[in-house]
C-alpha cells in the first residue's frame, strides 16, 4: 500500500462549480448519472482532470456532450485520469453500483432494506466518479428516484425542492443544498422510517424545520435526541452567535454504522446508538452521549461545513474544535461549577484511557499527521481528544473573550472555504495579538510531553520559586522533540487549605495564575508568599501532559482535602490511588502479603461522606484509575497482576467503608420518575458505585441488594449497573438476572449489545464462553454495533480474559479481524488496534502476540486499513 504525505499536497487540477446527481435507487443495481461543470483551477500547474471512483462501475462517460472512449481516458487503480480538457467542462458520467452487498458501510448501502450513505473520509468514489478531496466545493442538485412502497422517504441534503409520483409505482424527491460542499458531505436516505418533527424560532426570526427519523416502533425513543438538537441551535447562538443556515435540519438513525454519527449537510445520519433512548432502554451515560454527539454533529455545520478542510491531514481543523465545542456544550448545560468538574474530569480520564496509550505506542501520530496509508485509520483520540485539548489550550492562553474574537475572525476570513489547522492558529493568534509560532509545535510533534516541578520557599524573602521542566519521549519517525508552549495554571494553598493570592513580576495574579512555559526549564517566582505553601499544579488539567512526581504523599492529601480546583483536588485523589495501586501490583507479582494503610481509607472515607460535594462528583473522587492506566505507568505489564491488585484495593474499601457504603446507597435513590438530569444521573452514579464496592467484598447481604435493584429498577441505568455487579462479584443469581435481561429486552437492539458487552467484559467470560456466545442467535458479525459489543469488548475491555497465558485470546483476535476485514475494513482496522501496547506486556505474552499479529499481517488479501495498523504494530 502507498503512504501518502502532507508535504505533497496539491491544489486541485479542476474546480467544480456544480452537481447534479440522478439516482435511481435499486439494492441489487442503482444506476447513477451524475453532471458536474468544471472549470481548470489557477492556481494548479496540473491540466488534466483527475477523478477517484472505487468499486462502481463505469457505464458512460461523456466530456461537454461527446462520449469519451477507452482511449479517451486512463484508469489507474481508483484514479480516472481526462487529458487534453478545456479550460471549462462539463462531465456527465454513468456508473452502476450494487447497495446491497455493500458490507464495508461506506459509500451508499443498505441496512435492514433501507438505503443510507457515508462519505466521509473517502466513500463518495464509491458512489460516483469524482475529485473526491475536501478542497474541491460545490453546489449540489440531487433527484431521487425509487420504489413509493417500499421507500416512502427519500432525503438529501438542503432543501426539498418538489416531490412526486412515477410510473411502475415509483416516486421521486428533488433536493438542493444551497451552500457549497466538499464531497464527504453529500448524503441520502431512501427508507421507510417515521420522524418526530417540530419548527423552531431561530435567534433572527426565521423558522427551522427539525426533524428525528426512526423506524417505526421508535418513535417513544426520539424525544431527547430533538430537545438536545434545539439546545444545541440555542447554544451555538449565545456562545458563538452562529446560527442555522437552512430551514430544515434532519437527522436520521441507522443502526447499521461504522462510528457515531455523520454531520452531512442539513441530514445528519446517526448510529441509532447515539439517537434512541427511554429511560426503560438508556442509561445515564446513553442520554449523555446523545446529548454530546447531537451537539457535536450539529455544531459541525460551521466548524467543519461552511468551512472546511483543506486535506485530510488537516481533519483535526474540525474534530478537535468540534468536540472543544462540544465539550463546552455539555459543560454550559450543567452549568454548577462542580458539575463543570466532573465533565472535565471525564474529559482527563479519557485523555488517559486512550490518548496517552496511543501517543505512546505504534500508532501515535501528531494532531495533524504527516502521513498516512489509510485515512479512516486517523479519526482517532489524537485528532479528536487531544486536538480539542490543543483548542482549549487557545482558551486558556487568551480568555473566553479572546478565544470568542479568534472563532469571529476565523469565520470573517474563511467562511465558505477549505483551510488548515495554520489558518486557525494564525486567525487565533491575530484576534489575540499573540505569538503562537511556538504552539505549532502542538500540532506537529506526537507523544505525551512530560511535566516535572521542583519548588523552593524562601521565608527571609517570602518568595516561593516553582521550576517547570518538560520534555517528550520520542515517537515514531520523530527521535528528538523541541519544547511546546504550555499554558501550566497554579494555584497556592496555605496551611489551611485556602488559596492564597499570588503575585508573579509584580502583577496581581488572582488565585491561579496560567505559567507560560516555553523552554525546557523555567523558573518562576511567587512574591509576597507568608507561609510555605503546598502548589496545585496544572490546574482544570491545563494541558494534555503527564504531570510526573514533584508531590509528597502529605500534599496529596492536603489537595484531596482542600484544593478549591475540583479537578485537581480529584486529581490528588487519583494519585494516591495510584501510587498505592502500583505498589500493590509489584507485590501481587511476588506473592507478597498485600495490604492498604489506614491513611488512604480515611481520606476515601472523608470524601464519601462529605456531603457537601456533589454525588457526582464524590463518585468521580471515589473511583479507581483504570487497569489500562495503571499498565501505562508500567515499563513490564502483567495484566493479571494490575486486575489483582486493583481488586484488592475495591475489596478493601468496600469491606472498610461497609457502613459508609450502605448509608450512601440509601441516601442516594432517586424515587419517582426516572430523570437524565445530572444531579439525578449523579446520585444514580454515587449509588451504584457503592453497590459495585459494596460487592466487590461480597457476602448475602450485599449480594442481596444488587438482586433486588435487578427485580425493582424501572430505569436501565439501575437495571444495568445491577446486572453488572452480580456478574463481577460472581454472585449465582447473575446466571439467571442475564437470562430474564435478555427475554424482556431482546427486542431491543442497543440492549442486546449491552448484553453482549456486559458479558464480553467480564472477567468470568472466558474464550470458551465468548465463542458460545457468539454462536448466539442474535449475534451477528455483520452489524458493527453487535460486533464491537462482544468481539471489541472481549479484545479491549476484558484484560484478564483477553491476555490468557496460553494466547487464545489473541488466536480469537486474529481470526477475528481477518474475518471482519472481509466484510467491514475499518471496524477490522478498529479491532486490531487492540494489540497496540504488544511489547509492553510480559515476555511471554509478548510471543504469544507477536504470533497472532504475524497471523494477521501474513494474510494474503487485507485491507490498507488493517495492513497499515498490523504493520505499524510490527514496525
Ligand atoms: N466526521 C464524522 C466521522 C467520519 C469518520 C469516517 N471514517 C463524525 C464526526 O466526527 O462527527
Ligand atoms: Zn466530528
Amino acid at each position: 500500500p502507498q503512504t501518502i504525505y502532507r508535504s505533497d499536497y496539491t491544489p486541485p487540477s479542476y474546480l467544480v462549480d456544480t452537481v447534479e446527481l440522478g439516482f435511481d435507487l435499486d439494492p441489487t443495481r442503482t444506476v447513477v448519472a451524475n453532471r458536474l461543470t468544471l472549470r481548470r483551477n489557477p492556481d494548479s500547474a496540473q491540466r488534466e482532470i483527475e477523478l477517484y471512483g472505487e468499486d462502481i462501475e463505469l457505464v458512460a462517460l461523456r466530456l461537454n456532450g461527446r462520449l469519451l472512449q477507452e482511449g479517451d481516458y486512463a484508469v489507474n487503480g481508483s484514479l480516472l485520469t481526462i487529458p487534453n480538457t478545456p479550460e471549462e467542462a462539463t462531465l456527465e458520467i454513468e456508473t452502476l453500483c450494487v447497495p446491497e452487498q455493500n458490507t464495508t458501510l461506506s459509500g451508499l448501502y443498505t441496512s435492514n432494506g433501507n438505503f443510507f450513505t457515508q462519505c466521509e473520509a473517502e466513500g463518495f468514489r464509491r458512489i460516483t466518479y469524482f475529485p473526491d478531496r475536501p478542497d474541491v466545493m460545490a453546489t449540489y442538485t440531487v433527484m431521487l428516484r425509487a420504489n413509493k412502497e417500499r421507500y416512502p422517504v427519500l432525503l438529501s441534503n438542503g432543501n426539498l425542492l418538489e416531490e412526486g409520483d412515477l410510473a411502475d409505482g415509483r416516486h421521486y424527491a428533488k433536493w438542493e443544498d444551497p451552500f457549497k460542499k466538499p464531497s464527504y458531505l453529500f448524503a441520502l436516505v431512501a427508507a421507510q422510517l417515521v420522524c418526530q418533527e417540530e419548527t423552531f424560532r431561530l435567534a433572527d426570526g426565521r423558522d427551522a424545520l427539525l426533524q428525528v427519523w426512526v423506524e417505526e416502533g421508535n418513535l417513544d425513543k426520539t424525544d431527547y435526541a430533538m430537545q438536545s438538537l434545539k439546545h444545541s441551535i440555542r447554544w451555538d447562538e449565545e456562545r458563538y452567535g452562529l446560527e442555522l443556515d437552512l430551514d430544515r435540519f434532519m437527522i436520521v438513525a441507522t443502526s447499521d454504522f461504522n462510528m457515531g454519527a455523520m454531520e452531512n449537510k442539513g441530514l445528519n445520519i446517526f448510529n441509532t446508538k447515539f439517537v434512541l433512548a427511554n429511560p426503560r432502554v438508556a442509561t445515564d451515560i446513553d442520554f449523555q452521549g446523545i446529548e454530546a454527539v447531537v451537539a457535536h454533529e450539529y455544531f459541525h455545520n460551521w466548524t467543519g461545513n461552511r468551512v472546511t478542510c483543506r486535506d485530510w491531514f488537516q481533519l483535526s481543523l474540525k474534530e478537535g474544535l468540534t468536540v472543544f465545542r462540544d465539550q463546552e456544550f455539555t459543560s454550559d448545560m450543567i452549568g454548577t461549577e462542580l458539575g463543570r468538574a466532573v465533565t472535565r474530569i471525564d474529559q482527563v480520564r479519557t485523555l488517559r484511557q486512550a490518548q496517552f496509550p496511543e501517543d505512546a505506542g505504534p500508532m501515535a501520530h501528531p494532531v495533524r499527521p504527516d502521513s498516512f496509508v489509510e485515512i479512516n485509520n486517523f479519526y482517532t483520540v489524537t485528532v479528536y481528544e487531544k486536538g480539542a485539548e490543543v483548542v482549549r489550550m487557545y482558551q486558556t492562553l487568551l480568555g473566553r473573550e479572546g478565544f470568542r474574537k479568534g472563532m469571529d475572525l476565523y469565520f470573517e476570513r474563511h467562511d465558505e472555504q477549505a483551510v488548515t489547522c495554520d489558518d486557525f492558529r494564525l486567525a487565533m493568534a491575530d484576534a489575540g495579538g499573540r505569538d503562537f509560532t511556538q504552539f505549532e509545535r502542538w500540532y506537529s510533534q506526537a507523544g505525551t510531553p512530560q511535566l516535572r516541578f521542583e519548588t523552593r520557599y524562601d521565608e527571609a524573602a517570602q518568595t516561593y520559586d516553582i521550576t517547570l521542566f518538560q520534555s517528550c519521549p520520542a515517537t515514531p519517525g520523530q527521535p528528538t522533540k523541541l519544547p511546546f508552549h504550555i499554558p501550566v495554571a497554579v494555584g497556592l494553598l496555605d496551611r489551611a487549605g485556602r488559596d492564597m493570592p499570588l503575585t508573579v513580576d509584580g502583577k496581581d495574579m488572582g488565585t491561579t495564575a496560567v505559567l507560560e512555559l516555553l523552554e525546557e526549564r523555567q523558573t518562576f517566582v511567587f512574591t509576597g508568599v507568608t507561609e510555605q505553601p503546598v502548589a496545585s499544579v496544572l490546574r482544570d488539567f491545563s494541558a494534555p501532559v503527564i504531570l510526573q512526581g514533584g508531590y509528597t504523599d502529605a500534599d496529596l492529601l492536603h489537595l484531596f482535602n482542600h484544593d478549591s480546583d475540583p479537578v485537581n483536588r480529584w486529581e490528588a485523589g487519583q494519585r494516591l490511588a495510584m501510587g498505592r495501586l502500583l505498589k500493590l501490583t509489584g507485590e501481587t507479582a511476588v506473592d507478597a502479603k498485600l495490604s492498604l494503610d489506614d491513611t488512604f481509607i480515611e481520606a476515601m472515607r472523608r470524601m464519601l461522606v462529605d456531603e457537601s460535594l456533589d454525588p457526582a462528583f464524590r463518585e468521580q473522587a471515589l473511583l479507581l484509575p483504570s487497569e489500562t492506566m495503571i499498565a501505562e505507568q508500567l515499563s513490564e505489564v502483567d495484566p493479571l497482576s494490575v486486575h489483582v491488585a486493583r481488586q484488592f484495593m475495591r475489596a478493601n474499601i468496600g469491606a472498610a467503608l461497609r457502613t459508609e457504603l450502605m448509608a450512601q446507597y440509601q441516601a442516594n435513590l432517586t424515587p419517582g420518575p426516572y430523570s437524565p438530569d445530572a444531579a439525578s444521573a449523579g446520585k444514580r452514579a454515587l449509588k451504584n458505585l457503592a453497590l459495585s464496592y459494596l460487592n466487590a467484598a461480597p457476602d448475602e447481604e450485599t449480594i442481596a441488594l444488587a438482586a433486588r435493584q435487578c427485580v425493582d429498577a424501572d430505569n436501565m441505568t439501575d437495571r444495568a449497573a445491577a446486572l453488572s455487579t452480580l456478574i463481577h462479584a460472581r454472585a449465582p443469581e447473575a446466571e439467571a438476572e442475564l437470562a430474564r435481561f435478555y427475554d424482556e429486552f431482546q427486542g431491543e437492539a442497543l440492549v442486546v449489545d449491552k448484553w453482549f458487552a456486559m458479558q464480553a467484559s467480564a472477567p468470568t467470560t472466558d474464550i470458551a464462553k465468548v465463542r458460545e456466545l457468539m454462536r448466539h442467535p442474535a449475534f451477528n458479525l455483520r452489524n458493527p454495533n453487535r460486533a464491537r459489543s462482544l468481539v471489541a469488548n472481549y479484545c479491549m475491555n476484558n484484560a484478564v480474559q483477553f491476555h490468557a497465558p496460553n494466547g487464545s485470546g489473541y488466536l480469537f483476535w486474529a481470526e477475528h479481524v481477518t474475518l471482519l476485514d472481509g466484510l467491514n475494513p475499518q471496524v477490522a482496522a478498529r479491532l486490531a488496534r487492540a494489540m497496540d501496547r504488544w511489547r509492553r506486556f510480559t515476555p511471554s505474552l509478548q510471543v504469544h502476540m507477536k504470533t497472532a499479529l504475524q497471523q494477521v499481517a501474513g494474510q494474503q488479501r487485507l485491507s490498507n486499513d488493517v495492513r497499515e495498523v498490523v504493520t505499524k504494530a510490527l514496525a
